[in-house]
């Protein structure tokens, strides 16, 4: 099973060298499970539903800030690096078995740009997409309101790279890393919760890990 899974994604177009992305494209396509066992280095591995993502740096990125507030706003690079950064040690954990204990993030808070663009009474949730085009995630408003939710710039105290969602994703200390999406391109408040990708397919909606504090 795990060897014709392999094989087959050999010849896929767009499987990058490296190991932590090999494991990647292999644990998501394999319906077993079973890659998501092998040994890793760095305890992390490479996930992304889209084929091919864009690299964006200082010159093209943008975070946009819309929907449901009174100051819809853009945020470049030096932007978001020019606000208050805020650190965060969580455990990463996926879905497929795989942990990455006491992770550092940092980076602005989700609070922070919320309080700066005035949510309106009627938003109630937050819709997160991706310039992968296709990944997109939700939270409640008060889960976006955490202290422990974090717009990253950072992670392991370096820049993000490309392959961790680099140069800004978002970290939800208090679930499951699905709920952290990559290649972070817009924050949207809206008046319910819409699900997310993988919660289209069944995911959680909360995705709460196991002995989080669910009520900060
Ligand atoms: N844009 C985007 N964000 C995403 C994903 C994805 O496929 N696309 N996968 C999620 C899942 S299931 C996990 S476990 C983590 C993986 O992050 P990593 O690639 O930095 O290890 O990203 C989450 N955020
Ligand atoms: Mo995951």
């Amino acid at each position: 099973m795990l060897g014709a899974g392999i094989a087959g994604l050999v010849a896929a177009p767009y499987l990058q060298s490296g190991w932590d992305k090999f494991l990647g494209v292999a644990s998501r396509t394999d319906p077993t499970g079973l890659t998501g066992l092998l040994p890793n280095p760095g305890g992390f591995r490479y996930y992304s539903v889209a084929a091919s993502v864009p690299h964006k740096d200082e010159t093209d990125y943008q975070l946009k800030v819309d929907g449901l507030v009174d100051r819809p706003a853009t945020y470049g690079l030096d932007a978001l690096r020019a606000l208050p950064q805020t650190r965060v040690v969580g455990d990463v954990q996926c879905t497929d078995g795989w942990r990455v204990p006491k992770t550092p993030f940092e980076g602005v808070l989700l609070s922070h740009l919320l309080d700066a663009a005035g949510v309106r009474p009627e938003g109630k949730a937050i819709r997160f997409t991706c310039f992968d085009g296709t990944y997109s995630e939700s939270l409640t408003l008060a889960q976006a309101r955490r202290p422990d939710v974090l717009v990253a710039l950072k992670m392991e105290d370096k820049p993000l790279t490309y392959d961790h969602g680099g140069p800004v994703r978002l970290y939800a200390a208090p679930m499951y890393f699905y709920k952290s999406a990559k290649w972070l391109s817009g924050i949207s408040v809206t008046e319910t919760v819409i699900p997310g990708y993988w919660e289209e397919y069944g995911y959680d909606i909360d995705g709460w890990l196991d002995g989080a504090d669910r009520s900060v």
